[in-house]
Order: structure tokens, then sequence, then C-alpha cells
């Protein structure tokens, strides 16, 4: 029997256990489509190539597999450069295919010819194109090893036509089965003695905790650590919740949680665990940097280049943190912990104080809404059984800031890209990751537009996410940040209109909701949810209110902010 590369790539999703793919038609990779339809893998098909990148890439955060995407020849890879972009920034495992003209047909000025693996190439951990049919199944297995082993990133395999359409006898075709490692990297045992003493002897110890513990699927093993040793946790995107937020050893994120641990006083040990140390831990050193200078570090990563990065590092661990983390566990058994309850009371009062400047802002009776009780209603309906995501400038500060994570991997915001337009692509592949659960996107007015037609997705697919407009007319953090640096008069490029955007989402199909009075919030939010349906809510916000991060980063203001802002408030 013969069999044609659509096939062998289908075969192998099933090996992988892929149930769906995010891709755009086009007749290059038809043969893909066929196969899936006959796999019965589902094919999530988007209306721009971006929103098929986005959709993969926060497949592979919420699940841990990798998010498989297939585009076509030219325009196609070109669309989904800033989705492979923005996983590559973070680290996220995913399979791109993209179709490429024939190899028969090089130099001939075909249709769409486009050479995708020299683009890909400082996008990618791995890149590749495929030219013997035969081989098709070999260069899959090898994309899945390449995108999850070490540190996970995203990976290109380029198919011409000619190839994937030709058919070979299927006894020529090698299918691997056991193609990856089948234990991750431990620490060495001296390394988590030396980790043990350090943080037994400490005083004021703190654990930085980022998206590396959740990726490496070791949130459980966190809290357990925690419980046992009392020490208080910081911690960033998908693993916020690890450790419940809101209770005495559950901080909060990096950005809201970093001030207060400023605000405490100075950390003395540090245990940084699956976090670059870069923006998001306020810099590897610094007046801005979560770390205070003369703090002990312990820093464990997957990997091993990313240790020490700006800073000095008393023990530096290159190992998988789930492996660390039961590792640290094991041995600490051995030890007794007493809690540190003078430090955690201290990083309590400072959590009240951050949380008592944005009093006023929460009262429900507030005149233009609040962006900050917005983002902070929103998150309360999925605090508890549901999904966040945040998208857009102040839009996502404000998430980050009012948000208050129960359970791990419920929160998805912005990574290092910076890149706006995530949102409805990531709420959808929540939706189809946790169909059970609320999931909420909270997004700027200008953000929502970038990929404003996956509305259309999300009714042809079904999947009801609530997506909730922050309108301040403007893109927000660009125009406050004008304002303040230069003034008001010199705010050019910056605003938008007061739009209606429920009203062309309604044209998709979706619930629309319009809310510019306060008491209209709450209401117009249970209606969404209730509807069954996928939502939006274009609710009207105070176009005024700065955040905090834009009079930090354009005043230059000393950390941390919280302490400088009560100064300016009084
Ligand atoms: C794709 C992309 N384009 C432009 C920017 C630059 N940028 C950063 S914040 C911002 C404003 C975002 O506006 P909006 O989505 O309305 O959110 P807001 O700041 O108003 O909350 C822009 C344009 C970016 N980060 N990503």
């Amino acid at each position: 029997m013969k069999i044609d590369g659509g096939e062998m790539f289908a075969r192998m999703l099933e090996r992988e256990g892929v149930k769906n793919i995010f891709a755009l038609h086009g007749g290059h990779i038809d043969p893909i489509f066929q196969a899936c339809r006959d796999h019965d893998i589902r094919i999530i098909d988007t209306r721009h190539e971006q929103a098929a990148g986005h959709m993969a890439d926060a497949w592979a955060r919420l699940t841990g597999k990798p998010g498989v995407a297939v585009v076509t020849a030219g325009p196609g890879v070109t669309d989904i450069v800033t989705g492979v972009a923005n996983a590559y920034m973070d680290c996220v495992p995913m399979v791109v295919v993209g179709g490429r003209h024939g190899l028969a047909e090089e130099e001939k000025m075909p249709l769409q010819e486009l050479h995708g693996v020299p683009i890909m190439q400082s996008i990618t951990k791995w890149s590749r194109l495929v030219r013997d049919p035969a081989r098709i199944s070999e260069y899959v297995s090898s994309a899945f090893r390449q995108a999850t082993s070490g540190r996970p990133g995203p990976v290109f395999l380029e198919i011409p036509a000619d190839v994937l359409s030709a058919r070979v006898e299927e006894k020529e075709v090698r299918f691997p089965e056991i193609y990856r490692p089948q234990a991750a990297p431990t620490p060495p045992p001296e390394a988590i003695e030396k980790t043990l003493d350090l943080l037994s002897a400490a005083e004021r110890p703190i654990i930085l905790a980022g998206r590396g513990v959740w990726s490496a699927g070791g949130s459980e093993d966190l809290r357990e650590f925690v419980e046992l040793t009392g020490i208080p946790v910081c911690a960033n995107g998908m693993t916020r919740g690890a450790v419940p937020e809101g209770t005495p050893l559950g901080l909060g994120g990096f950005f809201t949680a970093g001030q207060g641990i400023a605000m405490a006083g100075a950390v003395d040990s540090m245990l940084v665990l699956g976090a670059r140390l870069g923006l998001f831990t306020g810099g590897g050193s610094g007046d801005r940097s979560i770390i205070p200078p003369n703090a002990t570090v312990i820093q464990v990563d997957i990997e091993a280049g990313e240790i020490g990065r700006g800073r000095d590092i008393q023990v530096g661990i290159a190992a998988d943190c789930r492996e660390t983390l039961r590792a640290l566990t094991r041995e600490a058994r051995k030890r007794t912990w007493s809690r540190k309850e003078v430090w955690i009371q201290k990083l309590q009062e400072a959590r009240n104080t951050i949380q008592a400047m944005f009093a006023d802002a929460l009262d429900p009776g507030r005149r233009p809404i609040h962006p900050y009780r917005l983002a902070h209603t929103v998150g309360s309906y999925v605090a508890e059984g549901g999904v966040l995501v945040a998208d857009g400038g102040e839009t996502f500060v404000w998430a980050e800031m009012a948000f208050s994570a129960r359970r791990p991997g419920r929160y998805l915001g912005h990574g290092y890209l910076g890149c706006l337009g995530t949102g409805i692509p990531f709420g959808l592949a929540a939706k189809l990751a946790y169909p059970e659960e609320r999931v909420a996107v909270l997004t700027g007015d200008g953000s929502v537009g970038l990929n404003f037609t996956e509305f259309d997705t999300a009714v042809r697919h079904d999947l009801p996410v609530v997506v909730v407009i922050n309108n301040d007319q403007a893109w927000g953090m660009c125009k406050h940040e004008q304002e303040v640096r230069l003034g008001k008069e010199r705010i050019v490029g910056t605003e938008l209109g007061a739009t209606r955007y429920e009203r062309a989402a309604e044209a998709f199909g979706v619930h629309a909701e319009f809310v510019d009075d306060p008491a209209g919030v709450v209401p117009a939010l249970d209606r969404a949810f209730a509807s069954g349906r996928p939502a939006c809510v274009n609710v009207m916000t105070d176009p005024d209110t700065i955040s905090p991060l834009v009079q930090l980063y354009t005043t230059r203001m000393e950390r941390p902010w919280a302490e400088h802002l009560r100064k300016v408030t009084g």
C-alpha cells in the first residue's frame, strides 16, 4: 500500500497523542487536512495564521504538550512569524509545519515561492526542510523531540508540496516509536544540601517561581515544599496560584508582590526556580530588581546558560524544576523548619499597604469605571474555577495587579515579546484545553483589534469565551507615556475612538454587551457568562487613569513604586 506525507504526519500526531491542530488552509498543505480528517484529528481553522500560532502556543503553555500549527506556503509562513516569535521568547514547545512550493518548481516563479527556513531560523530552536517523501515521519519525530527537550521552544518543518503529496510504499517508511529521553535532568545531591543549608539559615527567605515550574509539571511539588519549609512564594505567569495567592505564603505575581517584597525589607536568601532574570524580575541586579544586590541567590533552570544572567549566583543548578523540588522536599523532611512569622507579617503589611492604595478604585460607584476595578471584577469570575487571559498594555498591568490566582496554570499574560493581540487566540485555546471551566479574556481596545476576526473562530468552533474590552479609547500605555514624558500636547498617533466593538463582534454571532455605567459591569458579565456563547463585553473605562508601570518607567522613579506612589498621593 502507498501512503502520502499527510498520512505520515497524521500517524505521527496520533503517536504523540495530538488531538487538535491549529491551521489555515492552502492547496500546498491539503494532504495534511485530508489525513487529519481521516484520523479524527480536529482542525481548528483560524481566520489568520498569527492566531493559529498563538493558539498552538497557548495550548502548549496550558497542557505542557507541544502545540501544532500548520500553515501554507509563502504568506501562510510569514503570517505565523509573530506567533512563533512569541513562543520562542518564552521557551514554549510548538511544532509548526509550513507548506512550500515543490522542489521541482524551484526558481521557476511558482505561486507563493518563498524559503521559510531562513525566515524561521532566528525564532525557532530547530528549522528544517524535508526533501525525501519517505522520511517525513522521521522528521516529524525529530521536530517533537527538538521542541520538548532541554529548554523547550518552537520548531519549524517545511514540506514542499511535491514531497508532501508524493506516495511511497508504506513498508519503506519508518515510524519512530521511542525517540525521547525517559527522565529529566536531576540536581547533584551536594547542591541540594547547600541550598537547604542556605535557606534554613536565612531570616528573610523568598522563593521566586517562574513559569518553568509549571511547565516542568512541578506546581504541586512547589506547594509541598513551601508548606514544609514555610518559605513565602512570589510567582509568575502560569505558576501563579501554585500556592494560592492571598494566603500568608502565596504573595502574588512578580510585579505587585515584588513591590511588597522590596517594601518589606532586605531579602537575605532567594531561591529562583525556572525564572529568567530579566524585565519580569526587575532585571538581574540594580535598584529595580526584586532580588536585592547582597542577597544569597540559588538559581535553578533547565538551561545552564540562564544561570547567572546579569548578577552573581551563589548556587547554580542546571536541572529540571520538578526534579529539583522533589529532591529538596525529600531532603528537607530530614530537617526541622520553623516559619519566619515576623518576616511573613512584614510581607503581609506591605501587601495591605499596596491594596489600600487601590481601595478607592474599587468603589463600585466610581465614575468613570476605573480599569483596576474592571480587572478585579473580571478576575473574580474566574479566580476559583476558570482561566484569565490578559492582553494589552496597561490592561495587562491592571490584570497582573488585581488578579489573585488560586490555582496554577490558569493565568495567561504577556511574555518577553510583549506581543499585543494574543488575547482572543489564547482564550480560545484555554477553552479548548479546559472546556468545563470559565474563560475570560481581558483586553485593551487597541489589542482586541489585532485578532478581532477570531470571534468568528470562537463561534464556528463553539468556544464560549467571554472577551471583556477595557475601552479607554486609546493605545493607553503609549498615550500615557507620551503624556507623562512630554505633556498632553505631545499626544500623537495613540488615540482611538469610542468604538462600539461589541456591535462588530455581534456580526460574527457572539453575545454582545455595552457598559458605560459602573452599575452595569456585574450584570453584563453575569449575562455574558450565562449566555453559554462566545461574548464581547465592551466596557468604557477612565481614559485618564495612568498605571503604576507607566509612571515607574517614564519618571524613572526609584523602586519600590508603591512607596513612591504613596508619597505622591500622600
Ligand atoms: C503587536 C504590538 N504592537 C505594538 C506594541 C507597542 N505597544 C505596547 S503597549 C501598547 C498600547 C496597548 O493599547 P491597548 O491594547 O488599548 O491597551 P491599554 O494600554 O490601553 O490598556 C502598544 C501599541 C506591542 N507591544 N505589540
